[in-house]
């Protein structure tokens, strides 16, 4: 209609469509409630559309089976309500765990004893029953490949492989731009390639395995170890009888502050690792290892230095990159839902 011809029937001025608009309306307010079950951590967090952490809630993990699902129904409760007020509309919620996990029964099979009373736990149906929402679960190593492959490093990369560092090691492999979960959902258990026949003793109760010289728990009792010798601290480090506990990241300053025990210490753990990440290439040869977790950076150029010493020449043109996610294990957690809930 012309402008006086409107004005004669009133008709209110039409309003242009910007379908964009909408569409950044509609992916910024369709969330996932994410959870990811550590060694140490327990968080859970609400996701956007696009990746973004919109709010996180972070405790330490129970020991027990029924505090730790008392606890994750409390802070999931406290994150729906806090959802409504953040304009956030929660489509499901992903579970990573660490442990083997059927993700079409959402059952965790088996855990290590990093994660105690965590074997045979059907842990969607009381999620689903309190929060009447769809429930995916994965072991959180894999999750964090599904994060890489959508919002990281690994996004259009048909072949790669991702190893996380927390309390313990987490692994995830994308082949033919699939997660691979194996016969009995143990592929992709990275943390436990074994790079010694004998070697220090490891939470799953084998010894020798790349978690048991390079994760954070490994890191942490060497540390320990050094301490109680009184042979950490080295001059210009924090003041270890103030610090609250000795973690990997003393070890860590102590090394770059010169003291050779130290850095002995992440020499054999980047050696290991590196030689662990050498026998991944031989088996499923991907183009990109993306490095995640708190120790990714303090790694990178050791685990590259052991593929350019060890690796089979056709296996050396790879890529290793650290992530620049911030939470790999939750996105993925995250993606199940929003990949899930939105397909067409
Ligand atoms: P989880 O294993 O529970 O998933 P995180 O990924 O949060 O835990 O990692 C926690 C572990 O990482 C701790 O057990 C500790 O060994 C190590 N860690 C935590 N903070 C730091 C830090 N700032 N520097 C180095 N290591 C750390
Ligand atoms: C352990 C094992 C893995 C897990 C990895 C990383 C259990 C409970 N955990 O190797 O399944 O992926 O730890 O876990 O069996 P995180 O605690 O370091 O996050
Ligand atoms: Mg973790
Ligand atoms: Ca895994
Ligand atoms: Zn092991």
């Amino acid at each position: 209609l012309d402008e006086p011809l409107q004005k004669t029937f009133c008709f209110p001025p039409i309003r242009e469509w910007d379908i964009s608009q909408d569409i950044d309306h509609i992916l910024e307010t369709q969330s996932a409630l994410a959870i990811d079950l550590g060694g140490t951590n327990l968080r859970v967090a609400i996701v956007s559309m696009r990746g973004k952490i919109v709010k996180k809630y972070s405790q330490a993990n129970p020991k027990t089976y029924e505090a730790r699902i008392e606890l994750i129904l409390k802070m999931c409760a406290e994150a729906v309500f806090d959802a409504v007020h953040l304009n956030c509309r929660i489509l499901g919620v992903g579970v990573s765990t660490g442990g083997r996990v059927n993700p079409q029964e959402g059952v965790i099979l088996h855990s290590t004893k990093l994660i105690q009373e965590w074997s045979s736990i059907d842990i969607r149906t009381p999620i689903s029953d309190a929060l009447h929402l769809p429930v995916w679960v994965d072991n959180d190593g894999n999750c964090a490949a599904l994060a890489e492959k959508k919002f990281g490093h690994g996004k259009g990369v048909e072949n790669f492989v991702t190893i996380i560092t927390g309390t313990g090691i987490g692994g995830g492999i994308i082949q033919h731009n699939e997660l691979i979960h194996g016969s009995t959902f143990c592929a992709a258990e990275l943390g436990h390639i074994m790079v010694s026949l004998d070697g220090p003793e490891c939470m799953c109760g084998s010894r020798g395995c790349i978690e048991a010289y390079a994760s954070g728990m490994a890191l942490q009792k060497e540390a320990k170890r050094l301490h109680d010798e009184e042979l950490l601290e080295v001059e210009g480090m924090v003041d270890l009888k103030k610090a609250e506990f000795v973690s990997a990241i003393h070890l860590i300053n102590a090394a770059r502050l010169g003291n050779s025990k130290a850095g002995a210490v992440l020499r054999t753990g980047g050696m290991a690792l590196g030689v662990g990440i050498v026998n991944i290439l031989h088996v499923v040869n991907p183009s990109l290892v993306i490095l995640s977790g708190v120790l990714a950076t303090h790694y990178q150029a050791p685990v590259q230095q052991v593929i350019g010493q060890r690796a089979l020449t056709s296996a050396q043109r790879i890529q290793v990159l650290t992530s620049d996610l911030e939470e790999p294990a939750l996105l993925g957690a995250a993606s199940m839902v929003l990949d899930y809930t939105t397909r067409r």
